[in-house]
């Protein structure tokens, strides 16, 4: 079906990886019916960090949010499926954790727009910018998953 490849880049953040929070997150993305390509566990440099979020450079909360990211191992993952970006986004509820509805991961998991606990990318494009700076093309993993009948009719 076309659209189904599309991918995203999601990462469980330090304070996602501290709390224990990376089953219910990854369990979420698999029972919603996306297939995972690629996963890691990294602790990421400040360089790749500051590279990932190069956009929110000028914001007063840059340093801040450089070092959160750099505190602990975080879980990087590249998720397929239709409209994964798009979706993946509501999964993920609102920046601030006060201003997503309960049911999202923000909602249900996290309080403060500072301890988020996982990132989404926010558009096709960025989605592939995000998935070539985490990952070398040979870490994505090309499969066939065999409840696609099932999942997209
Ligand atoms: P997003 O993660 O929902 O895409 P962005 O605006 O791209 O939100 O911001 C990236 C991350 O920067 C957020 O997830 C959050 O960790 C942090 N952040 C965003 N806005 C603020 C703020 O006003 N204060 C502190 N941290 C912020
Ligand atoms: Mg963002």
């Amino acid at each position: 079906m076309a659209g189904i490849e599309e991918r995203t880049f999601i990462a469980i953040k330090p304070d996602g990886v501290q709390r224990r929070l990376v089953g219910e997150i990854i369990r979420r993305f698999e029972q919603k019916g996306f297939k995972l390509v690629g996963m890691k566990f990294l602790h990421a440099s400040e360089e790749l960090l500051k590279e990932h979020y190069s956009d929110l450079k000028d914001r007063p909360f840059f340093a801040g949010l450089i070092d959160y990211m750099h505190s602990g191992p975080v879980v990087a993952m590249v998720w397929e499926g239709l409209n994964v970006v798009k979706t993946g986004r509501v999964m993920l509820g609102e920046t601030d954790p006060a201003d997503s509805k309960p049911g999202t991961i923000r909602g249900d998991l996290c309080m403060h727009v500072t301890r988020n606990i996982i990132h989404g990318s926010d558009s096709v494009e960025s989605a592939n910018t995000e998935i070539d700076l985490w990952f070398q093309p040979e870490e994505l993993v090309s499969y066939q998953n065999c409840t696609d009948d099932c999942i997209y009719g």
